[in-house]
């Protein structure tokens, strides 16, 4: 069965030309002074027909929604964009490769819970049709060299119809999850835990951003964008506030709460019958809702938010089919999910410390607990809770989207790119004095860790014995060194664990060349960051570029920080928090003085952002790319085989005949190795319901709830077994239902072969 187009998760949109052969040219002070007037007018009518009362009448028809969004278009001005979205699966091998985030080599995964996507926006200028930027928010970890790469070479290999994305104008940012597969990153320090890299794990991610580039581009229309923020108090909280503390007194006076709490929601909006085709929302808080002990493939709290609100946009009358909802990481770096706080696991019955996050004296027994944390499901319960919190949210602010949103305007859609050495890197402080930044290093606080998890590349903690079992490690170990004198002073006060910048054997261990990138539309500026920027440390930074975007802007400048993006440059703190050389501070991988190089390099770059300047921001040196030079030591499928005395598309295990709402079904098959054929775009586990005669698929591996987990049964068979769990949402409608596989065995010559195969039928009353 099941060719990819059978369970194409994004319908593909309903209009595919490009309109730049035909964009739009009225004059803006003309079209303004239009706007102006029908805005009075319609006001007025609307007023009169609908009496003060009922300003935002229910909305029936697709007519009437047309009508509606005239008159409102009319009222909030704004100026047109060429905009597009596209969304595409990246989920890459689920099995048998160690995930990225945690770096913690027992972390490998065993299956599936969600798929990962790529969501990409793009924004045009209607009459200058280079004038472009193209956001992506990606399900993975971070952004990376080693991927931006590739998304760069396969749009270039699109044609020439895609010549004006390029370096300059794309960014590609992850949500920060802590549950995918890794082994695709540029650098050796990364792919450390996860035995190198894996060309696999890499191209799904690659292939998928493109296609979602494409898709975007594809559906590219005139529309308008808007902006609006709200709150969401319950999903986030500062894991790090002893370093928070240490800003000043009158700094922290002037925020209400040590994390960002803020979600800031941009709105695409096609013009020609006003039907939203996305939102693209930036908000803080870790993806580590999934605990270190989790091992199926999710997107995290964001992939959940994601997908709630995509859900709920197949039945809204407001959205367009295709509809995206990104939630792209924001200042992520010292917040956490774990919104209970951290608790000693040792039966103390304590909190861990303030300063040092310890119990007893050590951080192995701290951990920060999500609200679900009690149920012990390996993170997965208060994950759905944070998603959805921030859904709930995102989705009240979108219902009222029109009286609170302000219009984007000005023609302007700017962007640039450069990249900047760290090492030893001179500018002008704000304070006058010249400073710099050092090679990248890595703190001993580093390897302690977080409450989230005992620590990002936490391999050098605790004993030989761990390290022994890393054979990566084993080879890589032996070229440590101390750092240069000077490197030492330049870092201080962190004391340097890892000297990572200093390394460059094999290859580069970590960035020491960063990608400064920014975007503009209209008032709206995003920075694109490398580094996970901690609450303070984000909020200086945009309000040093708001400061001086005013310069460029014709209306106060909104500025929002999405990332890690590009590259991975772990984490950027303020120079107070880095004294405090908690894990974000012994992360901050060039010196003290990191903060304020951003900032300078934002703020002294933005003359690329003007309006009126057609100059290109220079390309910078360039980073090492060690996609052909990697190591790797994770080996292939070499065969499989079912189990004995059964066959392909047998099914070990039957569902019951029937179950109650809320009850998990399991059904066992024959399995195969997932790696053999990834199906993206389409998918390994069904949920079919008999609808008449005929069984319709009602779930599938972009659902929640619907989970792939895959065991090897005998290694030297080549034998496997995969279990389908569907957890009965109460939302289910009650039913005659069955479970379909779809698997792909590779036989000892190499050849794949897909199979499939379906459990009996069960009733969900
Ligand atoms: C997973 O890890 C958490 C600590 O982060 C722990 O409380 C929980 O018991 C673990 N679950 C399992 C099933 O090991
Ligand atoms: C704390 O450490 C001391 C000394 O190592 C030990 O005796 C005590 O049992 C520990 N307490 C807990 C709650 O683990
Ligand atoms: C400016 O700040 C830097 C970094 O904190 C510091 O080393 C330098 O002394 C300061 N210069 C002045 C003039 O205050
Ligand atoms: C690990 O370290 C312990 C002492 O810290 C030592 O006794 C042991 O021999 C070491 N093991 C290996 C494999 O080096
Ligand atoms: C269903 O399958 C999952 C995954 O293998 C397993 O963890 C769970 O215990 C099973 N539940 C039942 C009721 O058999
Ligand atoms: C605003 C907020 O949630 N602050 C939290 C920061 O972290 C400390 C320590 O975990 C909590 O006690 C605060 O409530």
């Amino acid at each position: 069965m099941p060719s990819s187009q059978q369970y194409s998760v994004v319908p593909r949109d309903d209009f595919p030309d490009d309109l730049e052969d035909n964009p739009v040219k009225a004059p803006k002070s003309i079209f303004a002074s239009i706007l102006i007037c029908i805005s009075l007018l319609s006001f007025g009518i609307l007023y009169l027909t609908l009496g003060a009362a009922s300003l935002e009448p229910a909305i029936k028809s697709d007519d009437e929604y047309a009508t509606a969004f005239r008159d409102h278009l009319a009222r909030a001005g704004g100026d047109e964009y060429l905009l597009g979205v596209g969304k595409a699966d990246i989920t890459g091998p689920v099995v048998e490769i160690n995930f990225m985030g945690y770096a913690s080599l027992p972390q490998i995964g065993t299956g599936l819970r969600q798929r990962l996507y790529a969501r990409t926006f793009i924004v045009g200028n209607t009459a200058v049709p280079t004038d472009r930027f193209v956001y992506m928010v990606l399900d993975t970890a971070n952004g990376d060299t080693a991927i931006r790469n590739g998304i760069l070479e396969g749009v270039a290999a699109l044609g020439s119809g895609y010549s004006m994305y390029t370096t300059s104008n794309i960014a590609v940012t992850g949500t920060h999850s802590h549950s995918g597969p890794g082994a695709w990153l540029n650098y050796l320090l990364p792919q450390i835990t996860s035995l190198g890299f894996d060309k696999q794990s890499y191209q799904a991610i690659v292939d998928g951003s493109v296609l979602s580039i494409k898709r975007a581009h594809e559906s590219l229309k005139p529309g308008h964008l808007s902006y609006a923020d709200t709150t969401v108090a319950d999903a986030n909280i500062n894991r790090s506030l002893w370093a928070y503390l240490a800003n000043p007194a009158a700094e922290r006076a002037q925020y209400t709460s040590d994390v960002d709490k803020t979600i800031t929601m941009l709105r695409f909006q096609r013009s020609v019958d006003g039907k939203n085709i996305g939102v693209l929302a930036w908000h803080s808080v870790h993806g580590t809702s999934m605990l270190e002990n989790n091992t199926h493939v999710s997107g995290d709290n964001k992939g959940v938010s994601s997908y709630l609100f995509e859900k709920a946009m197949l039945s809204d009358t407001s959205a367009a089919p295709g509809f995206v909802a990104a939630f792209s990481q924001s200042s992520v770096g010292d917040t956490t999910p774990n919104v209970l706080g951290a608790w000693c696991d040792d039966g103390s019955g304590k909190q861990c410390t303030l300063d040092k996050s310890t119990c007893n004296g050590t951080s192995q027994a701290c951990h920060g607990r999500g609200p679900a944390f009690q149920k012990v499901d390996l993170g997965v319960s208060s994950c759905y809770e944070i998603g959805t919190r921030v859904y709930k949210a995102a989705k009240t602010l979108y219902d009222k989207f029109d009286s609170v949103a302000t219009p984007v305007q000005d023609a302007s859609v700017k962007a640039y790119h450069t990249f900047n050495d760290m090492t030893f890197f001179k500018f002008p402080h704000s304070n006058g004095s010249i400073v710099q930044t050092c090679p990248a290093a890595l703190g001993y606080a580093f390897a302690g860790g977080t409450t989230d998890g005992p620590g990002a590349f936490d391999f050098t903690q605790s004993n030989n014995d761990s390290n022994a079992q890393n054979p990566l490690w084993v080879i890589v170990s032996s070229v440590l060194k101390a750092p240069s004198p000077e490197q030492k002073a330049c870092q201080s006060p962190k004391p340097v664990l890892l000297d990572v910048g200093e390394l460059s054997t094999p290859y580069a261990w970590s960035p020491n060349i960063v990608d400064i990138q920014s975007f503009r539309v209209g008032q709206f500026i995003m920075i694109v960051s490398p580094s996970e920027a901690t609450t303070m440390a984000g909020r200086r930074w945009k309000s040093a570029v708001a400061k001086a975007a005013i310069s460029i802007t014709t209306t106060t400048p909104k500025v929002v920080l999405g990332g890690p993006a590009n590259t991975y440059a772990h984490y950027v703190t303020t120079p107070e928090e880095y004294g405090i050389q908690r894990y974000e501070g012994g992360s901050t991988l060039y010196g003290p003085n990191e903060l304020e190089a951003y900032m300078y390099l934002s703020v002294s770059n933005l003359k690329y952002l003007a309006g009126t300047t057609t100059a290109k921001a220079p390309a910078g040196p360039s980073p090492p790319d060690n996609r052909k030079n990697s190591i790797s030591l994770i080996t292939g499928v070499v065969y499989d085989s079912p189990i004995i005395f059964r066959s392909w598309g047998d099914v070990i295990t039957e569902p019951a005949a029937t179950y109650a709402r809320g009850a998990v079904v399991n059904a066992t098959f024959v399995g195969a190795n997932p790696r053999n054929n990834l199906r993206l775009e389409g998918t390994f586990l069904a949920v079919e319901q008999l609808v008449g005669s005929s069984w319709t698929t009602v779930r599938d591996d972009q659902d929640w709830f619907l989970v792939y987990t895959w065991k090897r049964v005998d290694g030297l068979i080549g034998s496997s077994e995969v279990t389908a769990s569907w957890e009965t949402e109460s939302y289910a409608t009650p039913g005659t239902y069955r479970i379909r596989y779809n698997g792909d065995w590779k036989a000892l010559g190499g050849k794949i072969t897909p199979f499939t195969a379906v459990s009996k039928q069960f009733t969900l009353v």
